[in-house]
């Protein structure tokens, strides 16, 4: 038999996201402390501290701390204060994560300053090769973009995260999967996933403390505890299993697919019967990238190159041929009642695409963005 094909999967996380994008439209800012405020605008500190460099943090200035205490801890101190300047972030971000994306063999982006990397195929599984690739991407992105990032490295999402909190700013991390247990035993809790204040608390109640405590527990009396899910989820992540793939988040915006006819007409047969070559070309790309799908719309151009369109959107997303086929006939319909001019090209568009999930996802994704 085979051995299973181990996962090598990256996390990457931007350093002092917004405070860096500063510093490198600014560079004399380096040396300062630099806090970067989000300002509700009543008074002129009301507010809270989005991001800080690493000089503001040794001052003790965290992220969400209110902006006026941020300030009296820099009392007397040269530091620089700014408003957030998202759209400027955000145009770094999209070119870091343009060239990451170019070294994955999978590239998920969580959030503006966040991607996982599968690397599995690209290193043939081999953890020893993953700190070369690391500095090659690091040197890659400091030249075309000037940022700089730290990198955890582990057989899943969840070792990759806690392993790029490990080693900041501009850190490698890299726990190959005999290092796991090991890795994660000595952590607090509250460093997996999903494990809040108030979760941390209760795991202390029950003499919880570090995620060994956690990965020893007994897995039946989690459940009872924390219910079915967050029972199960809390063994798993404790001891380092996680089977969540790396997946891009809504590849493309929509696909759609057009065609010629072999005559101008308004027979219906004859334009049904190419909406349904299309269908059939758009569910096969659906199918192949494991969308679904919200929207259909026909195009129709007509003899005088005029263009009309007919949408509906569905109630619940869709992965199904048989209502892209019942919906595109539907539509045909209505749209043969509403114009006279005969068709010259017709087409098909699907949008709202959105990755099938699995169920394992959803809880992962939900803790992702929640924490409990
Ligand atoms: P983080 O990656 O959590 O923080 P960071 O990049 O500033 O610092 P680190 O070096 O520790 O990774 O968040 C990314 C960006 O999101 C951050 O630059 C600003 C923004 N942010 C907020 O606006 N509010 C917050 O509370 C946090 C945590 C982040
Ligand atoms: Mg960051």
């Amino acid at each position: 038999m085979l051995p299973v094909q181990q996962r090598v999967v990256m996390l990457v996380d931007l350093d002092y996201f917004f405070a860096q994008c500063e510093e490198l439209r600014n560079p004399t800012l380096k040396d300062k402390p630099v806090v970067i405020g989000m300002y509700s605008g009543r008074t002129e500190d009301s507010g809270a501290v989005s991001t800080s460099n690493y000089v503001a943090r040794k001052y003790g200035v965290k992220s969400g701390m209110p902006l006026f205490l941020a300030k009296k801890r820099l009392e007397g101190v040269d530091s620089v204060f700014l408003p957030v300047d998202h759209d400027f972030y955000q145009q770094l971000s999209d070119k870091i994560m343009n060239i990451l994306r170019g070294y994955a063999d999978a590239f998920e982006q969580v959030g503006i300053d966040e991607a996982y990397l599968d690397v599995t195929q690209k290193l043939h599984g081999n953890f020893e090769e993953a700190i070369a690739l690391i500095h090659e991407m690091k040197n890659d992105v400091k030249k075309q973009v000037g940022i700089t990032f730290s990198v955890g490295v582990g057989p899943n999402k969840l070792v990759a995260k806690i392993a790029s909190n490990q080693n900041k700013p501009d850190g490698i991390t890299v726990i190959r999967p005999e290092q796991v247990n090991d890795f994660l035993a000595p952590l607090p809790v509250d460093k997996l996933l999903g494990v809040g204040r108030k979760t941390a608390l209760k795991m202390e109640e029950l003499g919880i403390k570090t995620i060994g405590d956690l990965a020893t527990y007994d897995a039946q009396r989690l459940i009872e505890i924390f219910g079915r899910a967050l029972g199960v989820y809390f063994h798993s992540a404790a001891n380092g299993i996680d089977n969540e793939a790396v997946v891009e988040a809504g590849e493309a915006e929509s696909i759609s697919r057009i065609a010629t006819l072999k005559e101008d007409t308004r027979d219906f047969e004859v334009i049904i019967q190419k909406i349904n070559q299309l269908t059939e070309e758009i569910y096969k790309e659906l199918d192949q990238k494991k969308l679904t799908y919200k929207q259909i719309t026909i195009i129709a151009v007509r003899i005088d190159l005029t263009t009309r369109s007919r949408s509906l959107t569905l109630e619940k997303s869709t992965k199904g041929i048989e209502a892209l086929r019942r919906h595109t006939r539907e539509l045909l319909e209505k749209y043969l009642n509403e114009s006279d001019l005969p068709v010259r090209r017709i087409g098909v568009k699907v949008a709202q695409l959105r990755k099938e999930e699995k169920k394992q996802q959803q809880l992962t994704s939900f803790l992702q963005t929640n924490k409990v």
